[in-house]
């Protein structure tokens, strides 16, 4: 099966009465209402059809109410960045180009995911968009992303490392080793925490002191900035502040964005631990009908334009699973290929 043709928002007609820059804004939206709708979508039909109907055997975990903050970041990439997603943050795949009929195929074990039908969920990368494979231990990924972004600079590329990670993983050693690392050598990564108040279940201050996760940063001497996570177009802003200060070659800076899982930590976990309370209130700062509530506000759509958006992308979504559901199983014939010692 082919697995060409990137996800690309559709092009819509502005209706914006203002100037070149609210134009510009206006498409900026447009362009994140359409990520942040498709990765709803797309978990969506992960968590609450595929898994149920015992499609995916692999483990399920969502960034439902989160994403504004893979569509605020990713947006700022260039195709020389590297990027380093968590298990929140499926827009990224899709603003790199990757169609979500290949991230259909990975979950269900087809061999048109990118581990060919040898793992049912996340844990996958494709280095030919330059995403770096989900790594499961917390925290791994960011003495990689030093790495990574340390490459980039013997390489002479100017391309930045964004490398994802929730609050729980900045309590772990990899974490305060990695971030030593690139500050210390003044490596160009863009830290994003995505501080959804919990590690699966444990709250935030039940694992660590300090009140912010950005209050880690002047500790090792880098900026750190408390964004509000669920406004897509304040994240928007502070990643171009970062992606700046890392590209001119100033070293690494943090965004803590401030958010909330709107689920359990995994599709088997009822969060029964969580305060209704919670869940209520953080409803209310939904990303994606924020941002609706936002384009109406400012007549850059109307609502009309903006059911249609939400319509194509479940019949990109319907067309995805169909495609998905038809690509094989690997055979099992195949089971030894890309162990090292047949290659
Ligand atoms: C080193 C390590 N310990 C425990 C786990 C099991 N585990 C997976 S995700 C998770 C919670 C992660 O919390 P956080 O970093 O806040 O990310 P979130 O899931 O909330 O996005 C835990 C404990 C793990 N993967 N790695
Ligand atoms: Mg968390």
């Amino acid at each position: 099966m082919s697995t060409a043709s990137a996800t690309r928002p559709p092009k819509r007609k502005q209706r914006s009465r203002n100037n070149g820059h609210d134009s510009g804004r206006a498409e900026l939206a447009q362009k994140c209402l359409y990520y942040m709708s498709l990765m709803r979508e797309v978990e969506d039909r992960i968590e609450r059809k595929l898994y149920r109907q015992g499609k995916i055997v692999g483990g399920v975990y969502v960034g439902r109410g989160q994403e504004a903050i893979p569509v605020g970041t990713a947006l700022h990439a260039l195709p020389e960045d590297v990027m380093l997603p968590s298990h929140r943050d499926m827009a990224v795949w899709f603003i790199r180009g990757i169609p979500p009929r290949r991230i259909f195929a990975q979950y269900m074990g087809r061999v048109d995911g990118f581990t060919r039908g040898r793992d049912g969920n996340m844990h996958m990368g494709d280095m030919s968009a330059g995403i770096v494979s989900i790594i499961s231990a917390l925290a791994a990924t960011v003495p990689v992303a030093a790495g990574a972004a340390m490459a980039l600079r013997y390489q002479g590329k100017n391309g930045v490392a964004f490398n994802y990670f929730g609050d729980g993983a900045t309590s772990r050693g990899d974490w305060h080793e990695g971030v030593n690392l690139a500050t210390v050598q003044k490596l160009p990564v863009v830290f994003v925490c995505n501080n959804n108040q919990y590690a699966y279940s444990t709250p935030l201050e039940a694992q660590m002191a300090c009140a912010h996760v950005a209050d880690r940063g002047p500790a090792y001497g880098m900026p750190a900035e408390i964004v509000d996570g669920n406004d897509v177009l304040a994240v928007y802003e502070a990643t171009g502040r970062a992606v700046e200060h890392a590209r001119s070659g100033r070293g690494p800076y943090m965004l803590e964005c401030k958010t909330f899982r709107m689920t359990g930590h995994s599709a088997h976990d009822g969060a029964d631990y969580v305060p209704p309370s919670l869940f209520e209130e953080w409803a209310k700062r939904d990303p994606i009908a924020r941002l609706e509530q936002k384009m109406l506000a400012e007549h850059w759509v109307d609502r009309d334009a903006i059911d249609q958006v939400h319509a194509a992308i479940r019949q990109e979504v319907d067309e995805a699973v169909a495609w998905a559901e038809k690509s094989p199983y690997p055979d099992p014939a195949t089971l030894l290929d890309g162990v090292y010692e047949n290659e």
